[in-house]
Parts: C-alpha cells; sequence; structure tokens
C-alpha cells in the first residue's frame, strides 16, 4: 500500500447510515475516499449470507473507484472475498496468524501504546491506526480520548511509517492529528452522517499535511 491510501480512510457498517449504506460509499468514493473499510458491528449489524452479500457489494462498488477494500476482524471473509486487506485490533485475531495469509495484501492494525506499534511493526503490520484520538460516539467499547500526543510520540519513532488517526475527526479537527504526524484520516459518523458528504470529504483532502 501507499501511504497516500491513507488520507481519507472511509470506515462504515450499516448501523452507521442513516441512508442507504451503498449510495454513502459510492457518494463517498465520489468525493475522493481513498480507502475503505468494511465494519459492520452493533445494533442491527448484518451476519451470515447477508453481510456476505452486502460486502461484496461494497467491494464492487470500491473496485470501479480503484479504491483498496479493508474487512475489520473478519478475516475468514476478508479471505473468502480476496480483499484487499483486514484491519485487526489488538483483541482480535492475532498478527502472525493473519499476515502469512495476506501476503501481498494489507494488515492495518490499531494500536494504543508504545509496546503496542510495536508489535505491529514485529508483526509486519502495513499501516497502524492510533485513536481514539477526540470522543467518539461510534465505538461501544472506545478507549478514553487519547488526543495528539501517543500519535506525535510514534510518528516521532516511525518517520516513514503509514499512520492514520481515527475517533471523532471532523472537518473542523482534521487539521490537528495531521500536523501531529498522521497521515490520514479515519472517520465513521462524520461522513456516514454528514449533509454534504461531497463538501465533507473534499475539506478534509484539501487541509495541509494531507498525503497526495
Ligand atoms: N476505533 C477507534 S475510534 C473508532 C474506532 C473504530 C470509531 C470512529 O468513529 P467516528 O464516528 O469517526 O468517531
Ligand atoms: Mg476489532
Amino acid at each position: 500500500m501507499n501511504r497516500k491510501d491513507l488520507a481519507v480512510y472511509l470506515i462504515m457498517g450499516t448501523p452507521n447510515c442513516v441512508e442507504d449504506p451503498l449510495v454513502v460509499l459510492k457518494d463517498a468514493l465520489e468525493a475522493g475516499v481513498t480507502m475503505f473499510q468494511l465494519r459492520e458491528k452493533g445494533d442491527g449489524a448484518l451476519k451470515g449470507d447477508e453481510l456476505e452479500g452486502f460486502a461484496r457489494q461494497c467491494q464492487e462498488i470500491c473496485k470501479s473507484y480503484k479504491v483498496p477494500f479493508i474487512i475489520n476482524d473478519d478475516v475468514e471473509l476478508a479471505i473468502k472475498l480476496h480483499a484487499d486487506g483486514v484491519h485487526v485490533g489488538q483483541d482480535d485475531i492475532a498478527l502472525t496468524e493473519i499476515r502469512e495469509k495476506f501476503t501481498g495484501r494489507i494488515v492495518g492494525v490499531s494500536v494504543h501504546t508504545q509496546q503496542e506499534l510495536e508489535g505491529a511493526i514485529k508483526g509486519d503490520a502495513d499501516y497502524v491506526g492510533i485513536g481514539p484520538i477526540y470522543e467518539t460516539r461510534s465505538k461501544s467499547d472506545a478507549k478514553a480520548p487519547a488526543g495528539l500526543t501517543f500519535l506525535r510520540q510514534a510518528r516521532g519513532l516511525l518517520p516513514d511509517f503509514p499512520i492514520v488517526a481515527i475517533g471523532g475527526i471532523t472537518p473542523e479537527n482534521a487539521h490537528e492529528p495531521l500536523q501531529a504526524g498522521a497521515d490520514g484520516v479515519a472517520i465513521i459518523s462524520a461522513i456516514c452522517q454528514c449533509q454534504d458528504r461531497h463538501a465533507t470529504v473534499s475539506l478534509i483532502l484539501s487541509k495541509d499535511g494531507i498525503r497526495r
């Protein structure tokens, strides 16, 4: 993967959307989103065949925009669909177990501490997600907002490693994680639930520090 892919990283599942999720995804890609993660979690989340069908539709749309299609947590589904990659947290399947199954594909990991960051590097992750930077309402088990300190520290330690910031990021605050060293911002609600997706994504893409 390229660090530029992380610029505006949309994360979405059907429970995050008020409108038709496939319309949300298409709009966001049309507006310039650079990477997509299917994260189907929470009340009313699709499962089984329904999830697979929805995932395939998302994948098709991402393909038509040449944007990487990443699946959160569900390594089996990612393998079955030949997704472009997976994203896992610290409580999910171990990095060493998935790395070899995703040769040549993208493996992203969420990290919150220097130790977890080192683990991700040792385990050959392609990128790390750092957050929640700000308060978020999109993850029920989210840790307390961490602010920018660890993000800055991670960038100081790893000048060239792909890092995306996550959690409560909006067009109004996106410049802060970018200035702190993130290559891009990962967003659920500020894109899924905004009035004007084109304006929202364009505004973020116009920020100083965004990779293009
Ligand atoms: N991991 C840390 S915060 C978060 C995830 C999946 C949710 C981000 O959603 P939002 O709506 O952009 O705050
Ligand atoms: Mg997870």
